[in-house]
Protein backbone atom coordinates (compact mmCIF):
# COMPACT_ATOMS: atom_id res chain seq x y z
CA UNK A 1 0.00 0.00 0.00
CA UNK A 2 1.24 3.22 -1.15
CA UNK A 3 2.24 6.01 2.11
CA UNK A 4 -0.43 8.19 0.95
CA UNK A 5 -3.11 5.69 1.68
CA UNK A 6 -2.01 5.09 4.87
CA UNK A 7 -2.02 8.50 5.92
CA UNK A 8 -5.96 8.48 4.62
CA UNK A 9 -7.41 5.58 6.16
CA UNK A 10 -5.37 7.00 9.66
CA UNK A 11 -8.01 10.22 9.23
CA UNK A 12 -10.94 7.58 9.18
CA UNK A 13 -9.45 6.05 12.16
CA UNK A 14 -10.32 9.41 14.28
CA UNK A 15 -14.05 8.30 13.59
CA UNK A 16 -14.52 5.09 13.85
CA UNK A 17 -12.71 4.28 17.04
CA UNK A 18 -15.36 3.20 19.62
CA UNK A 19 -13.21 2.89 22.54
CA UNK A 20 -11.28 0.43 24.61
CA UNK A 21 -12.85 -2.66 22.87
CA UNK A 22 -10.33 -4.04 20.41
CA UNK A 23 -11.96 -6.25 18.60
CA UNK A 24 -14.74 -4.49 17.36
CA UNK A 25 -12.82 -2.09 16.65
CA UNK A 26 -10.34 -3.89 14.37
CA UNK A 27 -13.24 -4.89 12.60
CA UNK A 28 -13.89 -1.06 11.54
CA UNK A 29 -10.49 -0.65 11.01
CA UNK A 30 -9.94 -3.43 8.20
CA UNK A 31 -7.15 -1.36 7.02
CA UNK A 32 -5.00 -2.53 9.83
CA UNK A 33 -6.08 -6.08 9.60
CA UNK A 34 -2.64 -6.52 8.60
CA UNK A 35 -0.55 -4.48 11.54
CA UNK A 36 2.07 -6.86 12.93
CA UNK A 37 0.90 -8.47 16.45
CA UNK A 38 4.28 -7.78 18.47
CA UNK A 39 4.88 -7.32 22.26
CA UNK A 40 6.49 -4.12 24.27
CA UNK A 41 9.56 -5.42 25.70
CA UNK A 42 10.72 -1.83 26.50
CA UNK A 43 9.73 1.52 26.54
CA UNK A 44 11.94 4.50 26.53
CA UNK A 45 11.29 8.29 26.28
CA UNK A 46 8.40 8.41 23.56
CA UNK A 47 9.55 5.17 21.86
CA UNK A 48 8.50 1.62 22.21
CA UNK A 49 10.66 -1.30 21.63
CA UNK A 50 8.64 -3.93 20.48
CA UNK A 51 8.76 -8.07 19.78
CA UNK A 52 7.40 -9.62 16.81
CA UNK A 53 5.43 -12.13 17.56
CA UNK A 54 6.36 -14.28 14.63
CA UNK A 55 10.05 -13.58 15.16
CA UNK A 56 10.54 -12.93 18.70
CA UNK A 57 14.37 -12.03 17.92
CA UNK A 58 13.01 -9.14 15.93
CA UNK A 59 12.83 -6.11 17.81
CA UNK A 60 10.97 -3.29 15.88
CA UNK A 61 11.21 0.38 17.39
CA UNK A 62 8.00 2.54 17.38
CA UNK A 63 6.10 5.42 18.13
CA UNK A 64 2.55 5.86 18.91
CA UNK A 65 0.38 6.21 16.04
CA UNK A 66 -1.41 9.60 16.86
CA UNK A 67 -4.86 8.24 16.29
CA UNK A 68 -3.86 6.36 19.67
CA UNK A 69 -3.41 9.77 21.78
CA UNK A 70 -2.39 9.46 25.31
CA UNK A 71 -3.10 6.04 25.46
CA UNK A 72 -0.85 4.53 28.04
CA UNK A 73 1.30 1.67 26.02
CA UNK A 74 3.61 -0.25 28.84
CA UNK A 75 5.70 -3.28 28.83
CA UNK A 76 3.90 -6.34 28.40
CA UNK A 77 0.87 -4.80 26.14
CA UNK A 78 0.09 -7.03 22.74
CA UNK A 79 0.43 -4.02 19.99
CA UNK A 80 -0.49 -4.04 16.02
CA UNK A 81 2.51 -2.04 14.66
CA UNK A 82 2.68 -1.00 10.93
CA UNK A 83 4.80 0.71 8.26
CA UNK A 84 9.02 -0.39 8.61
CA UNK A 85 8.73 -3.58 10.94
CA UNK A 86 12.03 -4.85 9.41
CA UNK A 87 13.88 -4.34 13.07
CA UNK A 88 16.87 -2.25 10.80
CA UNK A 89 19.12 0.03 12.57
CA UNK A 90 17.42 3.86 12.37
CA UNK A 91 13.68 2.34 11.08
CA UNK A 92 10.85 3.75 12.93
CA UNK A 93 7.64 1.69 12.42
CA UNK A 94 4.30 2.70 14.31
CA UNK A 95 1.90 0.81 17.21
CA UNK A 96 -1.72 1.71 15.49
CA UNK A 97 -3.41 -0.75 18.09
CA UNK A 98 -2.83 -2.20 21.89
CA UNK A 99 -5.01 -5.33 22.83
CA UNK A 100 -7.51 -5.38 25.48
CA UNK A 101 -5.18 -6.98 28.60
CA UNK A 102 -5.35 -9.99 30.63
CA UNK A 103 -3.95 -8.61 33.75
CA UNK A 104 -2.52 -5.22 34.80
CA UNK A 105 -0.46 -4.84 37.75
CA UNK A 106 -0.55 -1.07 39.04
CA UNK A 107 0.64 1.27 41.36
CA UNK A 108 0.63 4.73 43.12
CA UNK A 109 3.49 6.32 44.83
CA UNK A 110 1.70 6.25 47.96
CA UNK A 111 -2.06 5.85 48.97
CA UNK A 112 -2.62 9.09 48.41
CA UNK A 113 -1.30 9.98 45.35
CA UNK A 114 -4.19 9.93 42.34
CA UNK A 115 -1.30 9.81 39.70
CA UNK A 116 -1.66 5.99 38.87
CA UNK A 117 1.69 3.95 36.99
CA UNK A 118 0.62 0.79 35.04
CA UNK A 119 3.62 -1.38 35.62
CA UNK A 120 3.11 -4.09 33.40
CA UNK A 121 0.74 -5.49 31.28
CA UNK A 122 -0.62 -9.05 30.13
CA UNK A 123 1.90 -10.77 32.79
CA UNK A 124 0.59 -13.93 34.31
CA UNK A 125 2.08 -14.06 37.25
CA UNK A 126 3.73 -11.55 39.16
CA UNK A 127 6.92 -12.68 41.36
CA UNK A 128 7.13 -10.51 44.28
CA UNK A 129 10.85 -10.84 45.28
CA UNK A 130 11.78 -10.00 48.74
CA UNK A 131 15.78 -10.47 50.34
CA UNK A 132 15.58 -12.28 53.37
CA UNK A 133 18.49 -10.06 54.54
CA UNK A 134 20.18 -6.85 53.12
CA UNK A 135 17.36 -5.07 52.76
CA UNK A 136 15.49 -7.26 55.38
CA UNK A 137 12.39 -8.10 54.37
CA UNK A 138 9.27 -5.78 54.89
CA UNK A 139 5.82 -7.69 55.11
CA UNK A 140 3.81 -4.34 54.40
CA UNK A 141 5.36 -4.46 51.29
CA UNK A 142 4.52 -8.17 50.26
CA UNK A 143 1.29 -7.80 51.16
CA UNK A 144 0.65 -4.64 49.24
CA UNK A 145 2.12 -6.48 46.30
CA UNK A 146 -0.44 -9.41 47.02
CA UNK A 147 -3.43 -7.10 46.93
CA UNK A 148 -2.05 -5.51 43.66
CA UNK A 149 -1.94 -8.75 42.41
CA UNK A 150 -5.35 -10.03 43.17
CA UNK A 151 -7.00 -6.67 42.13
CA UNK A 152 -4.94 -6.98 38.94
CA UNK A 153 -5.69 -10.71 37.77
CA UNK A 154 -1.77 -11.79 38.46
CA UNK A 155 -1.28 -14.91 40.49
CA UNK A 156 1.42 -14.12 42.72
CA UNK A 157 4.59 -16.06 43.64
CA UNK A 158 6.74 -15.12 46.54
CA UNK A 159 10.23 -15.07 45.78
CA UNK A 160 12.68 -14.83 48.62
CA UNK A 161 16.20 -14.60 47.76
CA UNK A 162 19.25 -14.11 49.90
CA UNK A 163 18.83 -17.43 51.72
CA UNK A 164 22.64 -17.54 52.68
CA UNK A 165 22.12 -14.68 54.68
CA UNK A 166 18.94 -15.54 56.70
CA UNK A 167 15.97 -18.04 57.56
CA UNK A 168 12.67 -17.97 55.45
CA UNK A 169 10.82 -19.73 58.00
CA UNK A 170 9.55 -16.98 59.16
CA UNK A 171 8.39 -15.69 56.34
CA UNK A 172 6.90 -19.06 54.99
CA UNK A 173 4.87 -19.70 57.80
CA UNK A 174 3.27 -15.95 57.72
CA UNK A 175 2.10 -16.54 54.05
CA UNK A 176 1.27 -20.42 54.40
CA UNK A 177 -2.98 -19.52 54.98
CA UNK A 178 -2.73 -17.90 51.84
CA UNK A 179 -0.92 -20.45 49.93
CA UNK A 180 0.74 -18.37 47.56
CA UNK A 181 3.40 -20.31 45.57
CA UNK A 182 6.75 -19.70 47.53
CA UNK A 183 10.42 -19.98 45.83
CA UNK A 184 13.55 -19.33 48.08
CA UNK A 185 16.97 -18.78 46.43
CA UNK A 186 19.89 -18.18 47.18
CA UNK A 187 23.11 -16.99 44.92
CA UNK A 188 25.09 -20.44 46.04
CA UNK A 189 22.36 -22.43 44.41
CA UNK A 190 20.55 -23.50 41.32
CA UNK A 191 17.55 -21.83 40.50
CA UNK A 192 15.75 -24.81 39.10
CA UNK A 193 12.41 -24.13 40.90
CA UNK A 194 12.61 -20.49 39.50
CA UNK A 195 12.98 -21.58 36.41
CA UNK A 196 10.03 -24.24 36.47
CA UNK A 197 7.74 -21.89 37.64
CA UNK A 198 8.52 -19.19 34.90
CA UNK A 199 8.85 -21.73 31.79
CA UNK A 200 6.42 -20.84 28.97
CA UNK A 201 4.34 -17.92 30.91
CA UNK A 202 4.86 -14.21 31.25
CA UNK A 203 6.43 -13.24 34.30
CA UNK A 204 7.25 -9.47 36.45
CA UNK A 205 9.78 -9.32 39.03
CA UNK A 206 9.07 -6.58 41.78
CA UNK A 207 10.45 -5.85 44.68
CA UNK A 208 12.61 -3.20 46.83
CA UNK A 209 15.86 -1.75 45.14
CA UNK A 210 18.83 -4.19 45.77
CA UNK A 211 16.65 -7.58 46.70
CA UNK A 212 18.72 -9.08 43.30
CA UNK A 213 15.74 -8.74 40.90
CA UNK A 214 18.33 -8.20 37.88
CA UNK A 215 20.49 -10.59 39.52
CA UNK A 216 18.19 -13.77 39.10
CA UNK A 217 17.01 -12.69 35.99
CA UNK A 218 20.31 -12.54 34.70
CA UNK A 219 20.51 -16.45 35.90
CA UNK A 220 17.15 -17.04 34.01
CA UNK A 221 18.33 -15.66 30.69
CA UNK A 222 22.03 -16.55 30.33
CA UNK A 223 22.62 -13.70 27.75
CA UNK A 224 20.85 -10.92 29.39
CA UNK A 225 23.59 -9.31 31.09
CA UNK A 226 21.68 -6.79 33.35
CA UNK A 227 23.55 -4.61 35.39
CA UNK A 228 23.55 -5.49 39.37
CA UNK A 229 24.21 -3.17 42.10
CA UNK A 230 26.24 -2.90 45.33
CA UNK A 231 23.22 -3.04 48.03
CA UNK A 232 24.98 -0.36 49.80
CA UNK A 233 23.82 2.04 47.58
CA UNK A 234 20.15 1.14 48.62
CA UNK A 235 18.99 4.02 50.58
CA UNK A 236 20.69 6.53 48.77
CA UNK A 237 18.44 7.31 45.80
CA UNK A 238 20.54 4.93 43.85
CA UNK A 239 18.47 2.48 41.54
CA UNK A 240 20.58 -0.21 39.33
CA UNK A 241 17.56 -1.13 37.04
CA UNK A 242 16.06 2.04 35.69
CA UNK A 243 13.26 0.86 33.66
CA UNK A 244 10.95 -2.64 32.93
CA UNK A 245 12.51 -4.72 30.39
CA UNK A 246 10.82 -8.06 29.12
CA UNK A 247 13.57 -11.00 28.19
CA UNK A 248 12.97 -14.35 26.02
CA UNK A 249 13.31 -17.06 28.27
CA UNK A 250 15.10 -19.63 27.00
CA UNK A 251 12.51 -22.62 27.00
CA UNK A 252 10.09 -20.16 26.23
CA UNK A 253 8.03 -17.34 27.76
CA UNK A 254 9.06 -14.27 29.24
CA UNK A 255 10.25 -12.60 32.02
CA UNK A 256 9.97 -8.71 33.06
CA UNK A 257 12.88 -7.17 35.35
CA UNK A 258 11.42 -3.54 36.75
CA UNK A 259 12.99 -0.94 38.48
CA UNK A 260 13.43 -1.42 42.60
CA UNK A 261 10.52 0.73 44.12
CA UNK A 262 10.27 2.10 47.71
CA UNK A 263 6.29 1.45 48.21
CA UNK A 264 3.78 0.35 46.52
CA UNK A 265 0.55 2.97 46.78
CA UNK A 266 -2.91 1.23 46.48
CA UNK A 267 -4.70 4.37 45.92
CA UNK A 268 -6.37 3.28 43.14
CA UNK A 269 -7.82 -0.39 45.10
CA UNK A 270 -10.75 -1.01 46.80
CA UNK A 271 -11.79 -3.18 49.97
CA UNK A 272 -14.06 -5.24 47.52
CA UNK A 273 -11.46 -5.46 45.06
CA UNK A 274 -9.54 -7.00 47.83
CA UNK A 275 -12.38 -9.24 48.91
CA UNK A 276 -13.11 -10.42 45.50
CA UNK A 277 -9.93 -12.60 45.33
CA UNK A 278 -11.11 -14.36 48.30
CA UNK A 279 -14.62 -15.85 47.02
CA UNK A 280 -15.65 -17.55 50.63
CA UNK A 281 -16.18 -13.67 51.39
CA UNK A 282 -17.70 -12.42 48.64
CA UNK A 283 -21.31 -13.03 49.22
CA UNK A 284 -21.23 -11.87 52.76
CA UNK A 285 -19.11 -8.72 52.15
CA UNK A 286 -22.56 -8.07 49.43
CA UNK A 287 -24.61 -7.64 53.48
CA UNK A 288 -21.93 -5.47 54.87
CA UNK A 289 -23.38 -1.52 55.26
CA UNK A 290 -22.25 0.46 52.92
CA UNK A 291 -18.65 1.76 52.66
CA UNK A 292 -17.74 -0.72 54.52
CA UNK A 293 -13.54 -1.53 55.05
CA UNK A 294 -14.40 -5.34 55.89
CA UNK A 295 -11.83 -4.73 58.89
CA UNK A 296 -13.99 -5.91 61.05
CA UNK A 297 -14.24 -4.03 65.17
CA UNK A 298 -13.71 -1.53 65.95
CA UNK A 299 -13.50 0.39 62.71
CA UNK A 300 -16.28 -1.90 61.30
CA UNK A 301 -18.16 -3.44 63.86
CA UNK A 302 -20.58 -4.25 61.64
CA UNK A 303 -18.97 -6.42 58.97
CA UNK A 304 -20.46 -9.51 58.54
CA UNK A 305 -17.53 -11.32 57.36
CA UNK A 306 -17.46 -12.21 60.78
CA UNK A 307 -20.45 -14.08 60.25
CA UNK A 308 -18.80 -16.67 57.29
CA UNK A 309 -18.64 -20.16 59.01
CA UNK A 310 -15.52 -20.27 57.37
CA UNK A 311 -12.91 -18.45 59.10
CA UNK A 312 -9.42 -19.52 58.19
CA UNK A 313 -8.43 -16.70 55.71
CA UNK A 314 -9.94 -14.08 57.60
CA UNK A 315 -6.97 -12.78 59.40
CA UNK A 316 -4.86 -13.01 56.56
CA UNK A 317 -7.74 -11.44 54.14
CA UNK A 318 -7.65 -8.29 57.00
CA UNK A 319 -4.78 -8.29 57.25
CA UNK A 320 -4.15 -7.44 53.79
CA UNK A 321 -7.87 -5.26 53.95
CA UNK A 322 -5.28 -3.39 56.98
CA UNK A 323 -2.49 -2.82 54.48
CA UNK A 324 -4.47 -1.18 51.96
CA UNK A 325 -6.11 1.59 54.27
CA UNK A 326 -2.46 2.33 55.69
CA UNK A 327 -2.82 0.92 59.26
CA UNK A 328 -0.26 -1.27 60.32
CA UNK A 329 -0.22 -4.76 61.13
N1 LIG B 1 24.36 -12.73 49.49
C1 LIG B 1 23.59 -12.67 48.39
N2 LIG B 1 23.64 -11.56 47.61
C2 LIG B 1 22.85 -11.53 46.51
C3 LIG B 1 21.99 -12.61 46.16
N3 LIG B 1 21.32 -12.27 45.04
C4 LIG B 1 21.73 -11.02 44.70
N4 LIG B 1 22.67 -10.57 45.56
C5 LIG B 1 23.38 -9.27 45.53
O1 LIG B 1 22.47 -8.22 45.79
C6 LIG B 1 22.89 -7.02 45.10
C7 LIG B 1 21.73 -6.37 44.36
O2 LIG B 1 21.30 -7.21 43.32
P1 LIG B 1 20.49 -6.68 42.04
O3 LIG B 1 20.15 -7.90 41.23
O4 LIG B 1 21.18 -5.57 41.37
O5 LIG B 1 19.17 -6.09 42.75
P2 LIG B 1 17.87 -5.47 42.03
O6 LIG B 1 16.71 -5.99 42.80
O7 LIG B 1 17.88 -5.73 40.59
O8 LIG B 1 18.05 -3.90 42.35
P3 LIG B 1 17.45 -2.64 41.51
O9 LIG B 1 17.75 -2.83 40.09
O10 LIG B 1 18.12 -1.45 42.12
O11 LIG B 1 15.96 -2.63 41.80
C8 LIG B 1 24.04 -7.44 44.19
O12 LIG B 1 25.24 -7.08 44.78
C9 LIG B 1 23.90 -8.96 44.14
O13 LIG B 1 25.13 -9.59 43.92
C10 LIG B 1 21.97 -13.78 47.01
O14 LIG B 1 21.28 -14.77 46.82
N5 LIG B 1 22.80 -13.74 48.11
MG1 LIG C 1 17.80 -4.47 38.97
ZN1 LIG D 1 -17.64 -5.70 55.80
Amino acid sequence: MAGSDWRRLDESDVHVRPGRGSRPRSKLRPEHADATAAMVVAVDRGRWTCAVDADPDRLVTAMRARELGRTPIVVGDRVGVVGDVSGKPDTLARIVRVEDRSSLLRRTADDTDPYERIVVANAEQLLIVTALADPPPRTGFIDRCLVACYAGGLQPVLCLTKADLASPDELLARYAELAVPTLVTRHDEEVREVVETVRGRVSALVGHSGVGKSTLVNRLVPDAFLATGAVSAVGKGRHTSVAAVALPLPGGGWVIDTPGVRSFGLAHITADDIVSAFPEFTEAAEECPPGCGHLGPPEDPDCMLDEVPEQRRLPSLRRLLASRAGLET
